[in-house]
């Protein structure tokens, strides 16, 4: 896969030199190249901004130098062999950022991101890329931040450690929250590892009887215990023929009942803590 991030802040990116990304990309598997956006402008100050038309506060990214940068790395990606570019653009008003989308993403042989700062990129510039490649505009969450620079950091990470090879363990995608696979609709319970006893507290006794069936169903619950406490949505929405016999029994000890549609809603309020 290959990368290409467009910024006014190239130095944020550093961090795609280390850690999982870093490790993608020295195994030969990804190819990350980062360019500076103000490269690109003509005059004396690099001036990459402007006044919004129709006033309102803030600035506004300015056209040529988008354009220009964009042509140019795509021209060049091309030259080195690189084909099916996908524009990636992270704004609060993008599309969620979801595990579904980092896999989508993954299977792409070829992502540019075009990480904004002030109030965004004048909107030309992605309706005319559209015309050429997909365009994602991506939210990796319901905040705004100074720029897009560190949802380019989220977006990366979320898709490399899914390229072959990049996880050591291949196993470890699995049973993550949001992984696709078994526990897809629900987060994940707690974890323990060694010593059994830390600072007078005791791991969870069941982890150690060896019954791998209550094991499961200790994990089960837990995982339901916590998705009701912290993503009651995700409850909400599921499929009830999702929930067995005993998940039932389960969401009933947190107040958790079918509702006439059968999907679950809360029966009792919710406790803190
Ligand atoms: C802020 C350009 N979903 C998180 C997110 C992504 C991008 C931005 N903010 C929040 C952003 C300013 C300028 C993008």
């Amino acid at each position: 896969m290959r990368l290409d991030v467009v910024t006014i802040f190239p130095e944020y990116l550093d961090p795609l030199n280390v850690s999982l990304v870093g490790k993608a990309r020295a195994h030969g598997r990804l190819g990350v190249h980062v360019h500076d956006l103000r490269q690109w402008t003509r005059d004396r100050h690099h001036t990459v901004d402007d006044t919004p038309y129709g006033g309102g506060p803030g600035m506004v990214m300015k056209t040529e130098p988008w354009g220009e940068a964009l042509d140019q790395v795509i021209a060049d990606g091309y030259e080195s062999g690189a084909r099916r570019p996908a524009l990636v653009v992270p704004t609060p008003s993008g599309r969620p950022f979801t595990q579904e989308l980092a896999v989508e993403l993954s299977a792409r042989p070829w992502l540019l991101f075009a990480p904004a700062r002030y109030e965004g990129i004048d909107r030309r510039v992605t309706e005319e890329y559209a015309t050429r490649m997909p365009v994602y505009e991506v939210s990796i969450g319901d905040y705004v931040l100074a720029g897009g620079e560190a949802a380019v950091l989220v977006v990366t990470e979320a898709v490399a450690r899914l390229l072959p090879g990049v996880l050591g363990n291949a196993e470890s995608h699995r049973d993550d929250s949001f992984a696709p696979g078994a526990m897809a609709d629900l987060l994940e319970g707690p974890v323990y590892t060694k010593p059994p006893n830390w600072r007078g507290r005791d791991i969870p006794e069941v982890l150690l009887s060896g019954h791998h069936g209550r094991i499961a169903r200790w994990r089960r619950d837990q995982a339901l215990d916590r998705t009701t406490r912290n993503r009651p949505d995700l409850i909400e929405r599921a499929d009830p023929a999702a929930f067995d016999k005993k998940d039932r029994e389960t969401l009933s000890i947190l107040g958790w009942a079918p509702g006439p549609d059968g999907r679950f809603g809360r029966t009792a309020p919710d406790v803190e803590e």
